[in-house]
């Protein structure tokens, strides 16, 4: 696994918090680091959130880590992850921080990712793929309209909801437009493929809580059907729109090695 650069920058979003600086090489946990004295934080924003684990050493807390543990995925893709004192680490190696930062779960917190593609004709010859993007209220930055598992939800339908909650607002929708969109849509969103699983650079990770997704994507060969989509931001999205996908790309986390995957397999014969 390649190490990871978002979650190391210097102030953690959302605080005033600093991370504990680490080089590149002693991002993995293998490499010594004795000086190595993050700072822990834990957002009082998380405290007592339906969504969210206790502390860790709480009695009533008895988290089964990489294991299946009730209806909440404490397993990584990345296979197994080590615990120090019951703390689960960071697959990919330290952040300058520990605790859990804005995350709800310790170790693992599972998200998918919808890819809404299709291409954009610029002649006879050549076509550009696009993706539907959203711009994040947190960052403000352009990401996949992805978003947190819920628990017990099968991580495809997680990938669709959130598809709809952020680049077509069906907060806000009527049970009207909702039933046509199904009718409309059931079928393309029904045909997802598989193009990643796996760790996310994401700024919020810490050395005990980290993102993993499932990225799936939706692909209108034809363009026919994407087309008729009613884009229209939506809970934490600020934006959204249809994206080019080109080398100088700047997306949140590492949602540019997502796009360009999916990119890949559309481009190699
Ligand atoms: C990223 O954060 C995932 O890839 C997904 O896009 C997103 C999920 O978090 P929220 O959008 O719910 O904040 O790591
Ligand atoms: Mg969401
Ligand atoms: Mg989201």
């Amino acid at each position: 696994m390649s190490i990871h650069y978002k979650c190391r920058s210097l102030v953690y979003p959302r605080s005033n918090v600093e991370r504990f600086p680490v080089p590149d090489s002693k991002v993995p946990w293998s490499v010594e680091f004795k000086d190595y004295k993050p700072y822990t934080y834990t957002s009082p924003t998380i405290d007592g959130k339906p969504w969210a684990d206790s502390e860790i050493g709480n009695p009533v807390f008895k988290p089964k880590w990489n294991d299946v543990d009730g209806n909440v995925n404490r397993k990584s893709y990345t296979g197994l992850y080590q615990t120090k004192d019951n703390y689960p680490l960071n697959p990919v190696g330290r952040t300058g921080i520990t605790g859990r930062g804005v995350l709800g779960r310790w170790g693992p917190n599972h998200a998918a990712d919808p890819v809404v593609t299709r291409w954009k004709r610029l002649n006879n010859k050549e076509s550009i793929l696009q993706f539907i993007a959203i711009k994040r209220r947190d960052t403000g930055e352009w990401a996949l309209p992805g978003g947190m598992v819920d628990p017990g939800e099968k991580v495809a339908a997680t990938a669709i909801r959130e598809f709809q909650e952020e680049a077509m607002n069906s907060f806000e929708a009527t049970e009207d437009e909702k039933d046509q969109w199904k009718e409309k849509f059931e079928q393309f969103f029904s045909g997802g493929t598989e193009i990643y699983s796996g760790y996310v650079d994401d700024p919020r990770n810490t050395d005990n809580a980290w993102m993993e997704t499932v990225a799936y994507n939706f692909h209108d060969e034809t363009g026919s059907q994407v087309g008729a989509l009613k884009l229209q931001a939506g809970d934490d999205a600020v934006g959204v729109r249809w994206v080019d996908v080109t080398n100088d790309l700047n997306l949140y986390a590492s949602h540019k090695d997502i796009v360009n995957a999916v990119l890949k397999k559309h481009t190699e014969k």
